[in-house]
């Protein structure tokens, strides 16, 4: 979908911007749900609200020299975009990865900015992460990496200045590593980062948050069609910690989860996915998804990631990379009557894919609204870090839930009051610019 308002912001983003694909989709979408907001708010176009908004407040770009396991130094890229800080301290995860490049960085920044704002805590949006392959790399190698990353990186960051998180490649060990760094070097214990080990600040439902948010905000897209999970047949692509607690809250709510998958090919087990199996796997022995076989040997594996789309379900829950989910499997899963679909990667469908469900009525859910609940359940524990207590299970989870309720209800309220009901997409892009812009306006131009 193009405009004389989106092609008049846009062209001269993508002019400073070249090489940069992922944040100017990213950017794109936002900025073609913005037009009845600019039209009906006429300061923000005066006081050069979008111009300000899509252009970083810093941008950090490092190196990172360590020594591998046979005595050989590595050179890696790091980064940390800040992106803005109108809401409170920036505030995203760290993403290792050998695709991370700055556009990448940037991409995630940005969307973070406005999943940030719907949550309604008070973090302002950054992201940061590294080239770096985890993927066969020794226990040590990954510690040296993290220590070296964050012998840089801790200058910039702080408990009220930035705090960084997991992402793609960064669990419960690389947080653990990183956090030690940090402490050593600025000799101070701090919530600085989120998703610590329990032993040392992190919060309950921190490693469940995002799946379990995801179904919740899904939830309530079921509800929109009079429904529930219960015998919903569901497929989730990845296997990590997003589509690992995606699928525990599934099959909680008799949904059955049938397939999973990795970045090598995908495993379809129509008796529903064995998630001890598929914990033991992929946490504890940080294998591949085509193990499961040796554990279910009647489920079927299939090379390649791609085709997972093309297995009929009910609900399809993107959540390992982006665009993982395009226009051809779109359509497929639209012909097998998939009935929802919500993003718990970050922009994993093709603007293609979304504009393909949104015409053919499945409810889609947007990453920054369906995601949202690692980072809102990284808010709280920086809350609990700052009040140095903690919270039970049952308390962080109620109040996620809550948190995601309200983050449907942000959505669907906006889209409704700017004459576009049902698309969630504009949505999440409308409530979460309006708070952001507000702050921004009340701030000055700064
Ligand atoms: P993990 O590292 O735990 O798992 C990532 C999963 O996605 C793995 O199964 C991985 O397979 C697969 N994957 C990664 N890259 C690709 C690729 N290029 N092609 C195919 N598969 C791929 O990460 P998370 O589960 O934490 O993150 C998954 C997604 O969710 C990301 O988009 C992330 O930004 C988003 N997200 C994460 C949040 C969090 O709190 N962790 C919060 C909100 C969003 P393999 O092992 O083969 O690489
Ligand atoms: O994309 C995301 O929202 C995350 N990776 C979580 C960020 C966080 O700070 O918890």
């Amino acid at each position: 979908m193009s405009s004389a308002f989106v092609d008049s912001l846009l062209s001269p983003i993508v002019a400073r911007n070249p090489a940069e694909p992922e944040f100017i989709q990213a950017v794109r979408e936002v900025l073609e749900s913005l037009e009845p907001v600019v039209q009906k708010r006429k300061e923000i176009a005066k006081l050069k609200i979008i111009e300000r908004l899509v252009e970083p407040e810093r941008q950090l770009i490092f190196r990172v020299p360590w020594v591998d396991d046979k005595g050989e130094i590595r050179v890696n890229r790091g980064f940390r975009v800040q992106f803005n800080s109108a809401l409170g301290p920036y505030k995203g995860g760290l993403r290792l990865h050998p695709s991370v490049n700055l556009g990448i960085i940037k991409f995630l920044g940005f969307e973070q900015v406005f999943k940030n704002a719907l949550t309604t805590t008070p973090i302002g949006g950054g992201k940061g992460g590294s080239d770096f392959d985890p993927k066969g790399k020794s226990d040590a190698e990954v510690m040296k990496f993290c220590q070296s990353f964050m012998s840089e990186l801790f200058r910039h960051i702080g408990s009220e200045t930035d705090v960084p998180a997991g992402d793609i490649g960064v669990g419960g060990r690389e947080i653990g590593y990183l956090y030690g760094q940090h402490k050593r070097l600025t000799n101070s214990f701090t919530g600085v980062l989120t998703g610590k080990g329990l032993h040392y600040g992190g919060s309950l439902a921190r490693t469940e948050a995002t799946g379990y948010g995801l179904v919740y905000f899904t939830t309530r897209m079921l509800e929109d069609q009079k429904t529930d999970w219960k015998g919903k047949r569901v497929v989730i692509s990845g296997s990590g910690n997003v589509a690992i607690y995606a699928t525990e809250k599934i099959q909680e709510l008799d949904g059955k989860v049938v397939a999973l998958s990795d970045s090598n090919g995908y495993i379809l087990d129509e008796e529903g996915i064995d998630l001890a199996a598929v914990k033991r796997i992929k946490e504890e022995e940080r294998g591949r998804i085509k193990e499961y076989l040796s554990v279910r040997p009647r489920a079927v594996y299939t090379e390649g990631c791609s085709g997972i789309w093309t297995i009929p379900c009910d609900v399809a829950l993107p959540c390992a990379t982006q665009n993982e989910l395009d226009g051809k499997s779109a359509a497929i899963l639209v012909k097998n009557h998939c009935i929802a679909v919500a993003e718990g990667a970050n922009m994993p469908c093709t603007p293609e894919a979304v504009t393909c469900f949104q015409s053919a009525g499945v409810s889609f859910g947007p990453a920054k609204a369906a995601n949202a609940g690692g980072v809102a359940t990284s808010a709280l524990e920086m809350s609990q870090n700052s009040m140095r207590l903690s919270w039970t299970f049952d308390e962080v989870d109620a109040k996620l839930h809550g948190i995601m309720d309200s983050i449907y209800t942000q959505c669907r309220d906006a889209s409704e009051a700017y004459g576009l009901a049902g698309n969630l997409v504009a949505g999440a892009n409308i409530a979460g610019f309006l708070r952001v812009a507000d702050a921004m306006i009340a701030q000055g131009v700064v």
